[in-house]
């Protein structure tokens, strides 16, 4: 069996040293402060924004939360983000997706300030990734590479295959793999042959939210699996777009759902509004 990468410990450990980091910042009067929105009554929204409100509490921010009803309209919405925007003790804004459907996402993401986008959506952000020079990196992406980083394999020359082109997952990851010199190949729904694809990782990062997609017969001896997915099985149960039981023998190194991403895009969110918070007050980079 290939060894479990521990999510819950491994956001631990970044959270333990961004609640260090502030500690001595307030020391100069400095809290920062990271405030959520979220828009109607997704369950799922609900317990992620609850999961990054108790992480600032662990880690000695400031949040606040703006529950807005399902019909708020998108100039409601912007107008809350133009007063955040403008709050300095607001370091970081999130807008919780997905919004309603009469709300346009990317309206949004383009009204929050670049230095408070602490997701990294938007274009400003986007374009500093592309290139290599940024402040701060997507929750989710950021995260797996950390944990990839913490099984010790080395990114350089590896046949690196993502699942899913997302703009906030898949196509991000994409580059950040390529940034440390992976070779990889982005597959989506149109991909002819998946299976003989995802069999040539020796990293499979699966991102595209369609429950147990990934199957024993389709990973690679030895491989690294990284499960961004999200799903409810037949039971309810939360499970990832990889198939755990028929591919656990297989990797080297699997991550779990829940317990292996979903913490460690907290524990990347809490950095972010960190960094954005230093740099705010001129700290830093
Ligand atoms: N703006 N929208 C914005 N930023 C984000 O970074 C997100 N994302 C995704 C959805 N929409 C977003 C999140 O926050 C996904 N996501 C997220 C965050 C946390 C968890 C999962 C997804 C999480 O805490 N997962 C737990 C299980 C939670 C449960 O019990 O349901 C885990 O252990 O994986």
């Amino acid at each position: 069996m290939g060894k479990i990468i521990d999510g819950k410990l491994i956001s631990k450990a970044v959270k333990d040293d961004v609640a260090r980091e502030t500690a001595e910042l307030k020391k100069s009067g400095i809290t920062p402060g990271l405030a959520v929105i979220i828009v109607g009554e997704n369950p799922a929204s609900q317990i992620y924004v609850r999961n990054k409100q108790r992480a600032c509490e662990e880690v000695g921010f400031e949040s606040f939360k703006y529950e807005l009803p399902e019909q708020t309209s998108q100039e409601e919405l912007l107008e809350l983000v133009n007063k955040l925007n403008k709050d300095d003790k607001v370091n970081g804004i999130l807008c919780q997706l997905p919004l309603p459907g009469h709300i346009d996402e990317s309206v949004v993401i383009n009204n929050i300030l670049p230095k408070k986008d602490v997701d990294a959506f938007h274009p400003e952000n986007v374009g500093k990734i592309m290139i290599g020079d940024y402040s701060f990196l997507p929750c989710t992406p950021a995260g797996v590479m950390e944990l990839i980083a913490s099984t010790g394999v080395d990114i350089k020359g590896k046949e690196c295959v993502v699942v899913g082109r997302s703009n906030i997952v898949g196509k991000p990851m994409a580059m950040l793999l390529l940034h440390k010199s992976g070779t990889v190949t982005i597959c989506h729904s149109k991909t002819k042959d998946l299976k003989s694809e995802c069999l040539r990782a020796d990293i499979l990062v699966a991102a595209v939210g369609v429950r147990k997609l990934i199957t024993g017969d389709m990973v690679k001896e030895g491989a690294v699996l990284i499960d961004v997915g999200m799903n409810r099985d037949e039971n309810g149960k939360l499970c990832g777009d990889i198939d755990f039981e028929s591919c656990k023998d297989k990797a080297s190194y699997i991550t779990p759902v829940p317990g292996g991403v979903g913490p460690m895009t907290i524990a990347m969110l809490m950095r972010n509004t960190l960094t954005a918070a230093k740099e705010q007050n001129g700290i830093g980079k």
